[in-house]
Formats: C-alpha cells, structure tokens, sequence
C-alpha cells in the first residue's frame, strides 16, 4: 500500500465518523440464503443503493445488518432490492 492509499483510507475514514451520527442501523431477516454466492448477491445489492453505508450479510443466522442514510434511504428500499435479488424478505 503506498503513502497515498493509506493517506485516502484515512480521509475515507474521517469523513464516515462524520456521518455516522445521521446513520441508521437495520437489520433485515431474509430466507432463501443458502450458499456463500447467495450472500455476496445480497450483500453486492444492498451495497450498489445510494445512502448504503456498510451491509454484512449473515449467511447462517439469515440477516443483514445495513448501515445506511435514512435521509437518503429508507428501510422499505432496502428490503425490497433484496426481494428483487429473488431473496425473501419477512
Ligand atoms: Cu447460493
């Protein structure tokens, strides 16, 4: 990693402890889950949406938990590009 990179990384990191305050936390139960590639198709969805800020996908416990702007995005969005992934969502 060069001087720039990590210098970036950093930057990146400042600028999320600024948001972080107007962040809202979900966490989604979804069925369907049953392979690694089915949680990196839920995780790629939810990360491709605007005001996501960070999503893990728990492929055992069936969730993902999303940080995300709730001025940008709300829960309902969330939810349903997961339905659109062919994932069901309770
Ligand atoms: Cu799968």
């Amino acid at each position: 990693m060069s001087f720039g990179e990590i210098k970036t990384a950093c930057q990146v990191r400042d600028n999320y402890a600024e948001v972080k305050e107007m962040s809202e936390q979900m966490v989604i139960n979804i069925t369907g889950m049953s392979c690694n590639h089915c949680k990196m198709a839920v995780e790629k969805a939810i990360k491709a949406l605007a005001g996501v800020k960070e999503v893990q996908v728990d492929l055992q416990g069936g969730k993902a938990t999303v940080i995300y702007d709730s001025a940008t995005i709300d829960g309902e969005a969330l939810k349903a590009v997961v339905r659109d992934a062919g994932y069901e969502v309770k």
